[in-house]
């Protein structure tokens, strides 16, 4: 890898999370469900200055769903309105098999998340067991996909740090840092710092925060190194009691918030080679 693939300081790059497995139209008539839409929201969270989108998917009846089928309709949506890394969710929703869940590879994304940890997810729990972390790992890896490691706990770290030492993953690592999920890691200052202190040195990292957490958390990371989720998926609202038109606002305000820390949001395609995409 050469120096001109690593960021710079004053880069930044910005996710669009904009659909989510648990949000329904009932919390907010703004969230995207058909192909149409989600391209719709892809394209003005990139015009506003989204790089990657990380995609969930819903079918007719808007139930989150992890078959091939509709992420291909929302990748190709989403691919013949604008240029973004796309980067599907291998999540899921709580109690999704681990083959369902892989579904949404079929659809020759560029990333995909890889979760490092089972927690409890609010009164349910988000199991990823060993095995299946290193199932997954192995899927994406062969598929040429560029894993987005997903810590919900510190401890998650040390899992991804024993599949880097068993060759299941190669750095550059990208971590994704989600905080404020309740059962896991708060969104508080002090611990994203220490949890940043603790990443190697070969890594790129983001964080993604729920809830009214979401914007502190975004500027500290910009103020920090850091890279930024917003979007529905995490946070509904633009400001207290005003629900957010769509990611896209959020996403202005993640700019806004990148841009007075000296960070500038990056092109979908800087963002493949900070992320290596286009050499896997
Ligand atoms: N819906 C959560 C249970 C991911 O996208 O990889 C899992 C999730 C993580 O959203
Ligand atoms: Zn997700």
């Amino acid at each position: 890898m050469s120096e001109a693939d690593l960021f710079q300081p004053e880069e930044i790059v910005v996710t669009a999370a904009i659909v989510g497995a648990e949000l329904t139209r009932e919390k907010t008539p703004h969230l995207p469900i058909t192909p149409e839409e989600i391209a719709a929201e892809a394209k003005r969270c990139h015009d506003a200055g989204a790089a990657v989108i990380h995609l969930h998917v819903r079918d007719e009846q808007g139930q989150s769903t992890q078959q091939a089928k509709y992420f291909q309709a929302a990748v190709d949506a989403i691919r013949a309105c604008c240029d973004v890394v796309v980067q599907v969710s291998t999540g899921g929703a709580v109690g999704m098999s681990d083959d369902e869940r892989l579904g949404a590879l079929a659809s020759k994304p560029e990333m995909a998340t890889l979760n490092c940890g089972t927690i409890n997810f609010g009164e349910d729990v988000f199991v990823n067991a060993m095995p299946t972390i290193r199932h997954f790992a192995k899927r994406i890896v062969a598929e040429g996909i560029v894993p987005e490691i997903e810590l919900y706990e510190l401890g998650h770290l040390e899992t991804a740090m024993r599949l880097l030492d068993e060759g299941l993953i190669a750095e550059p690592l990208h971590v994704q840092w989600v905080l404020g999920i309740p059962g896991a890691m708060p969104a508080r200052a002090e611990i994203l710092r220490f949890a940043v202190s603790l990443l190697p040195k070969r890594c790129t990292w983001s964080v993604a925060a729920v809830g009214r957490f979401e914007m502190p958390m975004a500027k500290l990371a910009a103020e920090n190194g850091g890279f930024i989720r917003v979007g529905l998926e995490d946070n509904i609202y633009l400001r207290k009691g005003e629900l957010a038109q769509g990611s896209a606002p959020l996403v202005e305000e993640a700019v806004k918030l990148a841009l007075s820390a000296g960070r500038k949001p990056v092109s979908a395609g800087r963002a493949r080679h900070i992320f290596d995409c286009v050499r896997r």
